[in-house]
């Protein structure tokens, strides 16, 4: 389970009021909604400097409470999906949210008074910390919580007919990475999305319910809502995400255009033109999110290409899911980290069990805010997952990091910072130096590999932003009412055009829902945070290689087995959300903001050679 703000129980998953994503079909799920305990007393604390530490500490020990049972509800349903699951989640998400918000608003009676800085962050946190806040009615938080748990359950569960046959994502996702028949990605493509079309009412029940809390809490939307949780006014922090993007966007554009160019010479004009967007399909993942899968479409033809496919290296070396969770760990452990404990690997679920229904999108959980740290995965043996396992490491190494903060700070200093560590461990993990030191690779490939090793990174990173962006802009537009029901898609559509230059492969249906067929919609996990980690990683691991003394290009960079950065990273990482996320910044990289020019670094000399190749041709699109 995922919480947000307050402690954070998993990562990836979501928030407390939504949680998980697990499922079931709509008509298993209880028609009535399961009633939630009892109110806790309110106003008992007095309103001083002591009262609100009194009352600081009470909520804090409620909620840790609290959110150990729900989490193990939630972990319950998330590995195995069934009507009662489901019955049991619904019903503690909704206890859940209504201690969240009564305590939101009992924060609000020390407003005005004199606190430390402590206190004060704890009061803030408290209201911030919700990602789906009930209004304060009777039925409300549970209506919500039900919803909720419906829209994850449809889903996890979605499946489709592919040629006769009933396929999951897990298939539909493998075969479009692999095939190279338009006809096939097309199909592939649009029957996964045909899953979602149910989900529409539901999601904008949602909304309303979910923007009537949070106008309470003195919101002007969900949407503010979640921009407030950067320890900055929301305006200044959707203009930070504007600025972050513009300075990566020539970048982007110049991606875009080459791969555009080498679409159109593998599939000809007909499929692919060489000017305007992308057809969506033809990039290798389901949400064309990440582009890595068509690799070997657009490698480079002169000058030579990648000598490796990770995938191949794994298969070749015998790899399992176990083993790649374990590589995955020795990576933390050469950093000077404690072993993950042993009740890790009892717990965990490493691969896709064949008797049940789970939620297998990957999460990674901090059961009980102490030791009971777990992933949940479906795990394949291939290059994605081998990222996702350092990736949701990652949460659980920050997890372990800041177990000994008070409950209102066992967090990421900001949910970018959660998403980064993972990310940031995989950027070294994924040199071919460190792949040779496992044992991966025989030899470490020469300069000569350095643009299509750029390359290769920049298809999955570079490609990934303007959807890291576009995911929350449709959905500060839902929460503020700009797009409205009726325009759910069309709306989705335009902003896969405006951030990606993309368009999907041919017209989309009346009732289509595009948004819910990808798990954070459904699931209610923001998704900016994946933006900003796409910043951070490259910030982190800029920082990382100038400890290690490290002065060759950043891409080539390893910190595998420096204990001196680990020990740094985890200092600032046991910092979790104690203090404003600049400081945790600070802490680690001597940088106090978001700074792109990482970013740009790592990649100029791919910049260099996208540049010359795409010499002469027009670039861009018209949105
Ligand atoms: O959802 C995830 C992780 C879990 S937090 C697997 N990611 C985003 C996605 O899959 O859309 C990681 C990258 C972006
Ligand atoms: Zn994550």
């Amino acid at each position: 389970m995922k919480r947000q703000l307050m402690t954070a129980a998993a990562a990836c998953t979501l928030a407390i009021a939504a949680v998980g994503c697990a499922g079931m079909t709509n008509a298993t799920v209880p028609a009535t909604v399961p009633q939630t305990a009892a109110p806790a007393q309110t106003g008992t604390f007095p309103v001083s400097a002591a009262g609100a530490a009194a009352f600081v500490a009470d909520a804090e020990a409620r909620l840790a409470d609290l959110f150990e049972y729900a989490a193990r509800v939630q972990w319950v349903r998330a590995t195995n999906i069934t009507f009662d699951t489901m019955w049991l989640e619904s019903r503690v998400n909704a206890e859940v949210t209504e201690l969240q918000v009564q305590l939101a608003g009992e924060a609000a009676r020390f407003n005005d008074v004199q606190v430390p800085e402590d206190v004060r962050r704890k009061l803030n946190l408290l209201r911030l910390g919700i990602v789906l806040p009930a209004p304060n009615r009777p039925g409300a938080a549970a209506e919500l919580a039900e919803i909720t748990t419906r829209l994850d359950s449809t889903y996890a569960t979605g499946k489709f007919n592919y040629q006769g046959r009933e396929i999951t994502l897990d298939d539909a996702s493998e075969m479009l990475a692999e095939s190279r028949d338009p006809a096939v990605t097309r199909a592939l493509y649009e029957g996964w999305r045909t899953i979602s079309p149910v989900m529409r009412d539901d999601y904008a029940r949602m909304v309303e319910i979910a923007n009537e809390g949070s106008r309470e809490l003195g919101f002007a939307d969900t949407g503010a809502m979640w921009r407030a949780g950067y320890d900055m006014e929301p305006d200044a922090f959707a203009a930070e995400t504007d600025r972050l993007w513009e300075q990566v966007k020539p970048f982007y554009e110049n991606l875009h255009c080459y791969v555009r160019s080498r679409l159109n010479a593998r599939y000809g004009d007909a499929v692919q033109p060489d000017s305007g967007p992308i057809r969506a399909d033809l990039l290798g993942n389901m949400w064309s999110q990440q582009w890595g899968n068509i690799y070997d479409v657009v490698a480079p033809t002169t000058g030579g290409a990648s000598s490796y496919d990770m995938t191949e290296l794994l298969t070749r070396a015998d790899y399992d899911a176990t083993k790649m969770v374990r590589t995955g760990e020795g990576f933390y452990t050469s950093l000077g980290l404690a072993a993950l404990p042993e009740t890790f690997w009892e717990r965990s679920q490493i691969t896709r069990p064949r008797d049940r229904e789970v939620v297998c999108h990957a999460s990674a959980w901090d059961v009980d805010n102490l030791d009971d740290i777990r992933i949940k995965m479906c795990t394949q043996v291939n290059a994605e997952d081998f990222y996702t396992v350092h990736h949701e490491l990652g949460h659980n190494y920050y997890q372990r990091a800041y177990k000994d903060q008070p409950f209102l700070f066992k967090n990421g200093a900001n949910d970018g910072f959660h998403e980064a560590i993972g990310d940031f461990v995989g950027l070294s993990a994924l040199t071919p130096t460190y792949l040779n030191q496992i044992g991966l690779l025989d030899t470490v490939p020469g300069e000569a590999e350095d643009i299509p090793f750029l390359l290769k990174m920049a298809l999955d990173k570079i490609a990934f932003m303007p959807f890291g962006l576009m995911v929350d802009r449709w959905r500060w537009d839902v929460f503020s009412g700009e797009t409205s029901p009726a325009g759910y898609n069309d709306a989705w559509s335009a902003n896969m055009l405006k951030y990606q230059g993309l368009v999907p492969p041919g017209p989309r249906p009346a009732d289509a829902f595009d948004p819910g067929a990808k798990y954070h919609i459904p699931g209610n996990t923001p998704y900016t945070r994946y933006f900003l980690a796409h910043i951070y990683q490259f910030q982190f691991h800029r920082a990382a290689c100038e400890q290690a003394g490290w002065t060759g290009p950043l891409h080539r960079c390893s910190i595998y087995g420096n204990e001196e950065v680990g020990q740094r990273f985890n200092a600032m990482m046991e910092m979790g959300q104690s203090r404003p996320w600049p400081e945790a910044m600070a802490a680690f990289t001597g940088e106090s903001g978001n700074d792109a020019s990482a970013v740009t670094e790592y990649f100029a000399p791919l910049n260099v050679w996208l540049t010359e190749q795409n010499r002469g041709k027009p670039c861009g699109w018209e949105a």
